[in-house]
């Protein structure tokens, strides 16, 4: 017997036919594109250029399109692994030698295949780890991930350009008994992962998620993602809040605080990483407070905390937010003073709003000009 490199031909398992290939890589790009938009748009919401504006109703619009991101970004990777597991043979395809210029396309279109794969596992694989907190890398999440996003979906495009005829015989083909084993088993592996991990967003699947990163408890019942301890806060025996505005400034104490208005809100609290909890907050609305102090609402406002550094010591609450009744000075969680782990004395917490940006242990507004 002569030894040879295999060819595509030598694959007769029924997972490697176009039918297989086709039926995953619907489903895949399904989960892609998802993925792809709410992530621009979770992208938009923490760094919003000038001319977008991110809805604060509903409340939990960025709840759903965060867990929406998470959920498709998990039910990718066993959809990526049966693609591959399906077509993996078609690499031992030997380039065309004539004429030159098939050559030239066959190589152009296996390196658009390169650039996908690559970009489809940097993304799939750091944006897992971001959901476990796991930061084993020193490139700056935020931006690489949304810089890869971009490049798997250029490469994604391409993709399905060059293979349209492909696809639509792949998916043309009559149904085969045989592949459906593996189809069943593709199907049942990435309803297995979605399940495992959904019930840190959908409440009624917390009990089924043995692997969701944020179970629902927590302190005050809400989970938490950087303690107190963690993030270095001594709250001053002299704590006041400073507002400062253009042309004025005010500062309160608790009591002050606790002696205006206050409005009770049941609002989710729902984290870039996927998890995401429901509470009911009790504080004072940020367009009273603004014009309690006379200071002008409707505007944008930087929200300082306690914290020294760390990413999300400040953050920038757009003016959409500011006018917004049901955007609260919180100083209550769930019946109970905020504990110190959950902001006291006092945090933002608007409708809407990622996760990151509902800054704890505020300290200072400063409404800009
Ligand atoms: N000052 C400050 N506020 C912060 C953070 C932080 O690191 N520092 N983390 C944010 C993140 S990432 C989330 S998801 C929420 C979590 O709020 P919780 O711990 O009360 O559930 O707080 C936000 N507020
Ligand atoms: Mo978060």
């Amino acid at each position: 017997m002569r030894l040879r490199p295999p060819r595509p031909e030598d694959f007769r398992s029924p997972a490697h036919t176009p039918a297989v290939a086709a039926r995953i890589g619907l489903w895949l790009g399904v989960a892609f594109t998802v993925c792809f938009l709410t992530g621009l748009l979770s992208h938009a919401a923490q760094h919003p250029p000038g001319w977008f504006t991110w809805p604060t109703r509903p409340v939990s619009l960025y709840r759903i399109t965060q867990g929406a991101h998470v959920i498709s970004g998990v039910a990718a990777i066993p959809l990526l692994l049966a693609k591959l597991w399906s077509v993996y043979p078609r690499l031992f395809i030997r380039p065309p030698s004539r004429p030159p210029g098939r050559a030239v396309a066959h190589g152009a279109e296996r390196l658009s295949i390169l650039v996908l794969l690559c970009a489809a596992f940097f993304e799939l694989a750091s944006g897992l780890f971001n959901a476990v907190q796991s930061y084993p890398w020193r490139f700056f999440f935020v931006e690489t991930h949304y810089a890869a996003g971009w490049i798997a979906a250029g490469a994604l495009a391409v993709h399905i350009g060059v293979k349209l005829p492909r696809i639509g015989g792949g998916l043309g083909e009559r149904p085969d008994p045989r592949r459906r084993a593996f189809l069943r088993i593709a199907w049942l592996s990435t309803g297995a992962a979605v399940l495992a991990t959904a019930g840190g967003t959908v409440p009624w699947l917390s009990r089924v998620s043995v692997l969701a990163w944020r179970s629902p408890g927590g302190p005050q019942g809400l989970p938490v993602n950087r303690t107190a301890a963690a993030a270095g806060i001594q709250v001053p025996a002299n704590w006041r809040l400073a507002i400062t505005w253009p042309g004025g400034t005010a500062e309160l104490t608790l009591d002050e605080l606790a002696t205006l208005r206050q409005r009770t809100a049941t609002l989710p609290i729902a984290c870039v990483e996927g998890w995401s909890a429901t509470a009911t907050w009790t504080g004072v609305p940020v367009p009273d407070l603004l014009a309690a102090v006379g200071a002008p609402t409707r505007r944008a406002i930087r929200v300082s905390s306690l914290e020294q550094s760390g990413l999300y010591a400040t953050s920038l609450l757009p003016p959409a937010h500011t006018a917004d009744p049901l955007t609260l000075l919180a100083l209550r969680v769930n019946g109970e003073v905020l504990s110190a782990d959950h902001g006291f004395p006092c945090r933002i917490i608007a409708p809407s709003r990622p996760g990151v940006l509902q800054t704890k242990w505020v300290t200072r507004l400063e409404v800009l000009a």
